[in-house]
């Protein structure tokens, strides 16, 4: 009987040690713009903030598509800890929905990346001074959650910590049992 309660200890033991060490890449936490975000200006730095060490991906970090399909020039992507930082041209913004696709490198190796909406409420001011009532149309914003290709979720799932649950207790039995014995 013993050694079913050892061989079962071990094999959760096994289990949980194959769970754990999934964790380990990064994770986009927050971003500037927010995902889902309607703007009054075209913010002149977009940050995104990990939840652990990144780099600069191969290719770009951060690619913004206006709601006409046009790219935003993006310059000077730099990645510091876990933050990745791109400025970009102001005055190609444009009213409507944008979405923005980010990749960068985890500190484990992997390319995690996604993309997210946010939305411009006004273009940028043209060197013209002909339409100084404009009526912004705002597209309708669309609210994707963020969508992040990845193998795994980050945090450590319920069952890992049933598993680890089982094993004390299993574990006790054991002492229970071999205790009048000795
Ligand atoms: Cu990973």
């Amino acid at each position: 009987m013993r050694r079913i309660f050892s061989a079962l200890v071990l094999a959760l033991l096994a289990a949980t040690a194959v769970a754990v060490p999934a964790q380990a890449h990064a994770e986009l936490k927050s971003s500037t713009p927010a995902s889902g975000a309607t703007l009054d200006a075209p913010p002149p730095q977009v940050e995104l903030t990990f939840s652990d060490v990144i780099s600069l991906p191969d290719g770009d970090a951060i690619t913004i598509t206006g709601p006409d399909g046009a790219k935003w020039p993006l310059a000077q992507s730099a990645a510091v800890d876990k933050v990745i930082t791109a400025e970009f041209d102001t005055a190609a913004a444009k009213a409507g929905a944008h979405t923005l696709a980010w990749k960068a490198k985890s500190d484990d190796g992997d390319t995690i990346q996604g993309t997210f909406t946010f939305t411009l409420n006004v273009a940028a001011p043209t060197s013209s001074a002909a339409a100084p009532s404009s009526v912004t149309m705002s597209a309708p914003v669309s609210n994707a959650p963020t969508s992040t290709t990845s193998q795994d979720s980050g945090g450590v799932p319920l069952w890992v910590w049933i598993l680890v649950g089982l094993v004390v207790l299993v574990g006790a039995i054991l002492l229970v049992r071999r205790r009048p014995r000795s």
